[in-house]
């Protein structure tokens, strides 16, 4: 994720986690209780695969994947060999 906004240049902040003490209140915006979650636009969203094809529809600008469904599902299939 973060590989993709550097090479997007889009601006982000990380908020390091502590893996062995993650806060209880962590589940409501990732309820897999794991890294990486994106907040965007008060939104929260989980799954690196998930958040791969978000940022590449949401910055399509940056023509890092195809544009469309089609672009987003071939993303995910190459981020998930
Ligand atoms: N399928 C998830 C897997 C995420 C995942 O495995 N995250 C690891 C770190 S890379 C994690 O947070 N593990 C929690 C833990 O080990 O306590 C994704 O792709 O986002």
């Amino acid at each position: 994720m973060r590989w993709l906004l550097e090479e997007m240049a889009v601006p982000y902040e990380v908020v390091l986690m502590n893996r062995q003490a993650m806060p209880e209140k962590y589940a409501e915006i990732n309820p897999l209780m794991c890294v990486p979650t994106l907040e965007f636009d008060g939104k929260t969203m989980f799954e690196s695969t998930a958040i791969l094809a978000f940022l590449a529809d949401r910055f399509a600008e940056k023509g890092l994947a195809p544009p469309g469904i089609f672009g987003s599902t071939s993303l995910v299939a190459v981020a998930d060999i």
